[in-house]
């Protein structure tokens, strides 16, 4: 069994924070733990508008604080995000994410991130071998 806590990952390697300097993401269990997905506690933070598209990973995102957006890039539609609202990129949905007020996610990647992934050009990240 793992058992983890924020505390005990804040500062250390599973505390990555965007070029973008738009989010942070604390990732409580990646590919290495074996569980077949990541999990991760992230901020993004207020008045930020981030490009998003997960072309290579399968992404579902609980939010539990802030309110923000998400603008879909290939169909019109903005869908309001608060505590309680769960989205999940099952088609890897192009999107734009718009955090009103700090926004805290708990977000889960299939196939799971390896750890120090950031978003490319497009918004993705790589499919990472180890
Ligand atoms: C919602 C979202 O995808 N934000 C970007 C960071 C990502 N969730 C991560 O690596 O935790």
């Amino acid at each position: 069994m793992i058992v983890r806590s924020l505390m005990e990952i804040q500062n250390t390697d599973r505390d990555v924070t965007g070029r973008s300097g738009n989010w942070t993401s604390r990732r409580l269990l990646l590919k290495e733990d074996g569980m077949g997905f990541s999990l991760h506690d992230t901020v993004i933070r207020a008045g930020t508008e981030t490009p998003i598209w997960y072309k290579n990973h399968l992404e579902a995102v609980y939010c539990i604080e802030g309110s923000g957006e998400i603008e879909l890039v290939e169909k019109s539609g903005i869908i309001p995000i608060r505590p309680g609202t769960m989205y999940a990129l099952n088609n890897h949905d192009r999107h734009i994410l718009r955090a009103k007020t700090d926004l805290r996610l708990v977000c889960v990647f299939n196939p799971a991130l390896t750890g120090r992934e950031d978003h490319d050009k497009d918004g993705a990240y790589p499919l990472m071998e180890n």
